[in-house]
């Protein structure tokens, strides 16, 4: 496992005490902390070379510019893409998908024409498709889950048709934790010349991710789930996409000249850049992929595993605890999604929040995720490199705590105030 002790050094906000205890922060799939390496980098940037970038001839713009190319080509590197100029800087993953979504769509799709989604897409990776598709008059399809949370690959193959264009999955569920075989999904794409677009949002941040080896043809994440900034993501596609696609933004910066009547279009990535973007966003990234890099992706996925294979080995020793996800930790991250039963998801993660303990509640943006699998909520605990097997037994001495408690005022007869609902 990781050094966390070592790791944690380098994350201020850990030494923050809630309702007086340590943080035990298990948030990581809504948002990461940030290292000092990272708080710094930022603060550097202010303090140093602030400026606009692309459109000054003087030295901090120049110095700038610098840096935000930079932060272009670590990231590129990070994900293996072939050039610099196939990272796109966003605001995030959500921005990400709904450029693609919009600039690929409104371009390629026809009526009748389909587009392959997966019942465990965020909404994000969801609901831009579905009003592109209203728009263009295409049909949305959804691939099912099994019980356990892995995706029916068999369904994959049957609803990938000739009339496919676009198929778009989410690397790793931000609720169950599944990780889907992206490469497979890929080959069925490609074997009716879709194309396939992968939601990175929470894969990028904790596995290794390879957009070559994956054979995918767009990918989308956001840098705050990965110790960066927020309003800071990336876009990243093949060249030969990109550059047949029409920007849906544009404006300053995009350009290379502009008559009254005609426009000619600035080189990538910049032509889907508009506007001014967010330069200190990028530098804080580019110093974050540094981090996890000097850390190592397989690392941290190893180390995350290892949380989750606790986690369950403890919650299944909670009779009232009900896990949900797959059991195969070849295909799971570090995810845990569960409820104690008979009682209110919400009210677990606010008492838990009493004790210090920060767990997300409710239905995580994925609303038809938590119909399928017929839950009104779940509980979820999503771990990073800097939680360790301390934070877990945090979580689960909570867990006893809660149930101790309602199993004593239903004994009592006094009326419990979170039932589930
Ligand atoms: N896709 C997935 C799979 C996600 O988990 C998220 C955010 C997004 C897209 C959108 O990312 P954004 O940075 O543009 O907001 N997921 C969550 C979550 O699980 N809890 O809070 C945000």
């Amino acid at each position: 496992m990781l050094d966390v002790e070592e790791i944690r050094k380098d994350f201020p906000i850990l030494n923050r005490r809630v309702k007086g205890r340590r943080l035990v922060y298990l948030d990581n799939a809504a948002t990461s902390q940030k290292p000092v390496q990272v708080i710094n980098a930022v603060k550097e940037y202010y303090e140093k070379y602030n400026a606009n970038v692309h459109r000054g001839f003087h030295t901090l713009s120049q110095e700038a510019s610098e840096l935000y190319e930079k932060a272009h080509e670590v990231v590129a590197k990070f994900i293996n893409a072939y050039s610099w100029e196939e990272v796109i800087f966003t605001s995030g993953a959500t921005e990400s998908l709904n450029i693609i979504a919009y600039s690929y769509g409104l371009k390629h799709l026809r009526e009748g024409d389909e587009i392959v989604l997966t019942v465990m897409e965020h909404h994000s990776n969801m609901l831009p498709w579905r009003r592109v598709a209203e728009i263009k008059g295409a049909r949305v399809k959804y691939v099912d889950i099994t019980d356990d949370g892995k995706l029916r690959y068999e369904e994959f193959e049957k609803a990938i048709t000739e009339r496919t264009r676009v198929v778009a999955v989410t690397h790793m569920s931000n609720v169950l934790g599944t990780i889907n075989d992206i490469r497979r999904i890929a080959k069925l794409a490609h074997s009716v010349d879709a194309v396939i677009v992968v939601d990175g949002a929470q894969s990028v941040p904790h596995i290794p991710v390879d957009v070559r080896s994956l054979d995918i043809d767009f990918l989308a994440f956001s840098g705050h789930k990965m110790l960066a900034p927020t309003g800071i993501g990336v876009l990243w596609g093949r060249r030969d996409l990109l550059e047949e696609l029409t920007p849906l933004k544009t404006g300053g910066g995009a350009i290379k000249d502009v008559t009254l009547d005609s426009v000619v279009l600035a080189d990538l990535p910049w032509r889907f850049e508009a506007g001014t973007p967010n330069i200190a966003g990028a530098v804080g990234l580019m110093e974050a992929v540094k981090y996890l890099t000097r850390i190592g992706m397989e690392n941290i996925h190893r180390h995350e595993v290892e949380l989750v294979e606790y986690t369950l080995k403890r919650m299944d020793e909670l009779d009232r605890v009900e896990v949900y996800g797959t059991r195969d930790l070849m295909w799971r991250g570090g995810v845990v999604a569960f409820n104690i039963k008979g009682l209110n998801h919400h009210s677990v993660a606010k008492i838990l929040d009493t004790m210090g303990i920060a767990v997300r509640s409710g239905m995580h943006c994925a609303h038809p995720l938590h119909y399928r699998l017929g839950l009104k909520g779940t509980v979820r605990a999503s771990y990073y490199l800097y939680n360790g097997l301390d934070d877990v037994d945090s979580l689960i001495e909570g867990l006893e705590t809660i149930i101790e408690i309602s199993e004593t005022l239903s004994s009592i007869g006094v009326s419990d105030v979170c039932t589930a609902g």
